[in-house]
């Protein structure tokens, strides 16, 4: 039981009234908004659709399914040991698909894992972000020409990368742009709040693109932090940030294409939280059973954004079920010939790991890679080979 000690009370009371004085509240420039067009139900904003013509709709719409086929084959691979831990993006094809769009291909995209549709979008073959997860390290390496950056999985780190291409845009006078793809977890990370701060000073070409998928393995966005939305983060680096329905692909385009003309047009970043969910596992190696509940999967499934896109295309007339099932063989039928294309050229050196990191390896690395080539050897899974120098020197 707390005994109360009464000289203390009376300073506390007068500390307490001296601040007991009128505020005038500070009237802060930059703003949070929520965007949404297309609701759960179906219902659109006709006021706020951008009516994308006929083929970029369908283009959209294959691509989202792209995203939810290349998934489902990744985990069925996965089970069977023919890749390794695959993190699955269901539920977010809207969030990603519909903002990589929006890039040209002068712009740079900043990844992280969770963005199979932006890859393929990008000009990245099937059979690479195959490799990527069969724990090939060439598979991390966007394809020459491609203004993308490896696939990030440090969480955060590749929101300093983005500022950093942002600065150099800056600089040269370019009129490109910077998408940068980060999770919800990632906004607690130091990296985070350094890229958004310098770009908000500088005034960079870069949009941050928060994918809020309400996890961060294990740990609910309640937990992340106590802030009401992740898109008031932008407030105190100068900037505005806008949250909107992550899985509304029209918001999530038309969002995007604001916040990257106004980088284009030297008006700086924006940060976009777009509220989505990760339907499916973590990766491979989660099971979220043990962490969440079944009702708020199934809450979240009846706003999966493919089956609300699709009503609406074939509302508009866009789409019909002829087409929507020819628009999914093809997708299978791409699918099947990257699998078999991955399969078919693997190079299985398990000493590739250590090439893809640095153009000059460190001595520490060299080291590692001897020890690592000397068990290999001892155990019999790659042929004796000779010393390096002595192979140079021949
Ligand atoms: C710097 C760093 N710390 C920890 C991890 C381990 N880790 C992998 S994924 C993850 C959660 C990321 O959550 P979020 O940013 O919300 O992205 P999501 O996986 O939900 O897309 C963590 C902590 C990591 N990859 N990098
Ligand atoms: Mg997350």
């Amino acid at each position: 039981m707390s005994v109360g000690l009464p000289w203390q009370a009376k300073p506390l009371d007068r500390i307490g009234r001296a601040f007991a004085v009128p505020r005038k509240a500070i009237k802060i420039k930059p703003k949070v908004e929520w965007l949404s067009i297309l609701a759960g139900d179906g219902k659109v904003d006709e006021s706020l659709d951008p009516k994308l013509d006929a083929d970029r709709s369908i283009y959209l719409y294959r691509l989202m399914l792209m995203a939810r086929r290349l998934d489902e084959r990744c985990i069925i691979l996965q089970r069977q040991g023919r890749i390794g831990t695959y993190g699955p993006c269901r539920g977010q094809e809207a969030a990603h698909c519909a903002s990589t769009i929006v890039m040209d291909r002068e712009d740079w995209v900043v990844p992280t894992y969770r963005e199979p549709g932006s890859f393929y979008h990008r000009g990245w073959p099937l059979e690479t972000v195959l490799q990527f997860w069969g724990g090939f390290e060439e598979g991390c390496r966007p394809p020459e020409g491609v203004h993308d950056t490896p696939i990030a999985v440090p969480i955060a780190t590749q929101a300093l990368h983005a500022m950093g291409l942002a600065w150099a845009m800056k600089l040269r006078g370019d009129r490109h742009a910077v998408l940068c793809y980060c999770g919800d977890g990632s906004t607690s990370e130091g990296d985070f709040h350094e890229a958004l701060n310098f770009a908000g000073v500088y005034r960079l070409p870069v949009v941050f693109f928060v994918q809020n998928n309400q996890w961060a393995i294990s740990l609910p966005r309640a937990k992340q932090t106590a802030s009401e939305t992740i898109a008031q983060k932008a407030l105190a680096y100068g900037f505005d940030g806008l949250q909107l329905d992550g899985n509304d692909p029209l918001a999530v385009y038309v969002g995007t294409t604001e916040a990257v003309e106004r980088a284009k047009s030297g008006g700086g970043p924006t940060l976009i939280e777009a509220v989505t969910y990760r339907m499916s596992v973590h990766t491979t190696a989660d099971d979220p059973t043990k962490y969440r509940s079944k009702e708020e999967v199934e809450t979240w499934e009846k706003l999966d954004p493919i089956p609300r896109y699709q009503k609406y295309l074939l509302g508009r007339g866009i789409l019909d079920p002829k087409r929507i099932e020819e628009i999914e063989a093809d997708v299978l039928a791409e699918l099947a010939a990257a699998v078999v294309r991955y399969e078919e050229n693997q190079n299985a050196d398990p000493l590739d790991c250590f090439k893809y990191l640095y153009a000059e390896p460190s001595a520490e690395l060299e080291q590692q890679r001897k020890e690592f080539q000397t068990a290999l050897e001892r155990e019999g899974m790659i042929e004796k080979q000779e010393p390096r120098m002595a192979q140079q020197r021949s």
